[in-house]
């Protein structure tokens, strides 16, 4: 349980962190968040979250009234009087108390809040034989009617999504395009190994922009192994050597079964397996100190 919670400049006990009924995050959905992660004392990538942020805020007009430093210093003020090493961030911020209309405009001041506490993980067991998949029947949203690269208050559609999963047992889904390519997971991002090279869908055909995603890039690059960044169908990932997913939350997880088709042949394979050893490493030595 987390001690103090961060809620417009100031660390209340989690009893008295409380926002208004008329907080138009809460009527709408009109806001935007970060899932963050501490790792060893350190954060994960703050920057990158914090750049995310403030992109999606920017692209849904919402003025964000501290400046990226000040949020940096209200993180980690967070983290420090939670006293924890490992934890999971919800940094969240909505357009503030408003009227019972749709108007943000009546929103005069921005709602900010940061939670900070013990990370659930998934079990242990999904790391080492891999999860099962469906394809969900609800497609991701498109990018014409709601951006799926803002990250929104608005998570209904991957919510609908997720609900589908529930009813199959399984604990992840994948989303397609309308256009019937993948785009990611509920709350994961998703590759393919193919020829020992790995293929992730761009954001242009609906994902988000996954802070994990960017990172196994990025140690694909240092690990001498191609990238392909194009979009792809379900016979791709039904016929992949390997498929793994991306998150925060997640990490990164090999998947050994979507829609009953059996994935490669043995879970988690060679090339996922070097990407989970090298995560592990980068998150226990990198990213922003908590307490220097
Ligand atoms: N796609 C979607 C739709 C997401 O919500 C990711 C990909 C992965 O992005 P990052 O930057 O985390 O690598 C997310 C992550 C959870 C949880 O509890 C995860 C997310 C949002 C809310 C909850 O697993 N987002």
């Amino acid at each position: 349980m987390a001690k103090f919670i961060y809620l417009d400049g100031e660390l209340v006990p989690p009893e008295e962190a409380k926002v208004s009924v008329f907080d138009h995050g809460l009527l709408y959905g009109d806001g935007v968040f970060e899932g963050i992660r501490v790792y060893n004392g350190r954060v994960f990538r703050l920057e990158d979250h914090l750049h995310r942020l403030y992109d999606s805020a920017h692209a849904i007009n919402l003025r964000i009234p501290l400046s990226v430093e000040e949020m940096q210093e209200a993180v980690l003020q967070t983290v420090r009087a939670n006293e924890l090493q490992d934890a999971y961030i919800r940094l969240v911020v909505t357009r503030g108390p408003g009227d019972l209309g749709l108007d943000p405009t009546k929103c005069t001041k921005p709602t900010i809040f940061i939670i900070v506490d013990a990370i659930s993980l998934y079990p242990q067991e999904f790391y080492e034989k891999g999860l099962s998949l469906i394809t969900c029947s609800t497609r991701r949203n498109v990018a014409e009617a709601l951006d799926p690269s803002i990250k929104s208050l608005n998570y209904l559609n991957n919510i609908c999504a997720k609900i589908e999963t529930i009813h199959a047992g399984v604990p992840e889904g994948i989303m397609l395009s309308t256009g019937g390519y993948v785009t990611e997971c509920t709350g994961d991002n998703i590759f393919v190994v193919e020829h020992e090279q790995i293929i992730t869908p761009p954001v242009s055909i609906g994902t988000l922009g996954g802070i994990t995603a960017r990172t196994v890039i990025e140690l694909a690059e240092e690990m001498g192994i191609r990238v392909r960044i194009e979009p792809f169908r379900m016979m791709t990932v039904y016929t992949a050597d390997e498929v793994f997913l991306t998150g925060t939350a997640a990490e990164i997880v090999p998947v050994a079964q979507v829609d009953g088709r059996k994935i490669g042949t043995e879970t988690p394979g060679p090339i996922t397996r070097q990407f989970m050893t090298r995560f592990k490493e980068i998150t226990r030595s990198t990213g922003t100190p908590v307490y220097e």
